[in-house]
């Protein structure tokens, strides 16, 4: 994957709450392409394999608990300076933080569940788009 590119999941909360198609438009007009999305869940084990950088962190059972409490939707985007952009289009990892017209303010609860994931890094983009996707996958 090439480093234009980012990743990214609807979280549960945001699925139940009924805003996939509002979240999809919001990525879409910030200027991003789909290259790869699927709608799927994570068992808790695949929770804990995607998130095991924060092992050691004290929210790490209460996330992956919520990651895998019901249906995702990830997904590779594309655009120029993709890791860095869409960190600004998501907002804050707090909602309460999060600035006006993002995406974590407008359409997250809590900390706990803010709605949607975004890659750190370039590095973390490619690991996690394979994590989910082959490269036939990939547009
Ligand atoms: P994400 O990986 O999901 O895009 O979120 P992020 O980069 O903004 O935040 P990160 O530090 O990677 O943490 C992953 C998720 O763990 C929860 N968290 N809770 N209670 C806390 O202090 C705390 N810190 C992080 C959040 O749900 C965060 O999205
Ligand atoms: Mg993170």
């Amino acid at each position: 994957m090439a480093t234009n590119r980012t990743f990214t999941m609807i979280k549960p909360d945001a699925v139940a709450n009924g805003h996939i198609g509002a979240i999809l438009d919001h990525i879409i007009k910030g200027g991003f392409k789909i290259v790869a999305m699927k709608y799927t869940s994570l068992t808790p084990e695949k929770a804990g394999e995607f998130y095991s950088v924060h092992k050691e962190r004290p929210f790490y059972g209460d996330l992956v608990k919520f990651m895998s409490s019901g249906p995702i939707v990830a997904a590779i985007l594309e655009k120029d300076n993709a890791v860095e952009d869409f960190r600004k289009l998501i907002g804050a990892t707090d909602p309460s933080k999060a600035e006006a017209g993002t995406i974590r303010q407008l359409f997250a609860k809590s900390i706990d569940a803010n709605a949607v994931h975004g890659s750190d890094s370039d590095e973390n983009a490619q690991i996690e788009g394979s994590f989910y996707f082959s490269a036939f996958e990939q547009f």
